[in-house]
């Protein structure tokens, strides 16, 4: 295929795995790789020794490109930063921020740089610093998110920058993939579907809750403590929109009220706890209803994909 990111980052399909903190690790990564996407591990919030295992392990596993996902956010940005140097990881991407201050230690190790970004000015700021592509992801997705629609968003990153622009939030077969590049994108990156993969080592509870979801199961939570955070209902997004509620009712709210409810979440989902705990995903999980290898995904998205699009 003649495609830009498949020439850019040397694999066979354009399809990036989401990196999702505490979810996408090496047996996940592999097995997109290994089926022709780019598999990525996500950093998250853990420590340089962690990732560093993860990294060796999953070139054991595949001698494709992988990536690694740093979320800025992590008090261990800086050092996982450093570790990708060090292990000459082919690809890097990042989210919820800008990586400005990695760029040279990126770029003399010869690592590809993909940034989400969440609009358009953000976009054009990682095209300055000297990202490779942007991941242009709309409010669809899971986790955090930022305020415009894929729709939206994707064309108009693709007319602001000369980079390439991957597509990422609402993508969960052919169609939506095709969807994208008719947007303009010339690759995208998928989460949500990744969540019901064989390889994926989520806690059996959280695939189910994927697995079950409809339509219109996600909600935000966090949006008055300027973290939005897309997840499916449950107990606790109960108890976030209760505490919402109240701390807009109030006049002063009590931000940090908001913001303490969501701490350590993710990981109580992922150990299974699924009342209590974040289940993030995307708007896209009702249209995911059976789990399937890496491989069968990957194959069913680009022959649907190649049958809409003719490429
Ligand atoms: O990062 C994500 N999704 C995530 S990260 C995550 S774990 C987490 N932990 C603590 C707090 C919040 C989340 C769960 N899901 N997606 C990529 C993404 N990046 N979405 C939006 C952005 C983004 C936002 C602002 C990228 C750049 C940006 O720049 C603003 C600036 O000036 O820094």
């Amino acid at each position: 295929m003649d495609n830009r990111i498949c020439k850019l980052l040397d694999i066979k399909h354009p399809i990036l795995q989401g990196g999702m903190a505490w979810i996408s690790e090496s047996t996940l990564a592999a097995a997109v790789s290994n089926a022709g996407g780019l598999g990525i591990i996500a950093a998250g919030s853990a420590p340089y020794d962690v990732i560093k295992k993860e990294l060796r392990r999953v070139k054991t596993l595949t001698d494709k490109p992988f990536g690694v996902n740093i979320m800025l956010l992590s008090p261990y940005a800086d050092e996982i930063a450093r570790l990708c140097v060090e292990e000459s990881v082919p690809v890097v991407t990042t989210g919820a921020g800008v990586p400005s201050k990695y760029m040279d230690g990126f770029n003399a190790a010869g690592i590809k740089v993909i940034p989400v970004v969440p609009s358009v000015a953000i976009a054009k700021r990682m095209e300055k610093i000297g990202a490779d592509a942007v991941i242009a992801e709309g409010m669809e997705a899971g986790g955090h998110i930022g305020k415009l629609t894929s729709m939206a968003l994707i064309p108009q990153v693709a007319d602001a920058v000369s980079i390439p622009v991957i597509g990422a939030g609402g993508v969960a077969d052919g169609r939506g993939m095709a969807a994208m590049f008719m947007l303009g994108a010339c690759g995208v990156q998928i989460g949500t579907l990744f969540l019901s993969a064989v390889e994926c080592r989520v806690h059996q509870n959280y695939k189910d809750m994927v697995l079950k979801a409809k339509d219109i199961d996600t909600v935000i939570t966090g949006q008055i403590a300027g973290h939005p955070v897309r997840c499916i209902k449950n107990r606790l997004t109960r108890v976030f929109e209760e505490a919402e509620r109240e701390e807009l009712k109030s006049g002063i709210p009590d931000i940090k009220r908001i913001e303490d409810l969501g701490v350590g979440k993710l990981k109580a989902a992922v150990d299974g706890d699924v009342e209590n705990g974040s289940v993030l995903a995307g708007q896209i999980a009702g249209l995911v209803n059976k789990e399937r290898s890496c491989r069968e995904i990957v194959d069913e998205l680009m022959i649907k994909f190649l049958g809409l699009t003719g490429y």
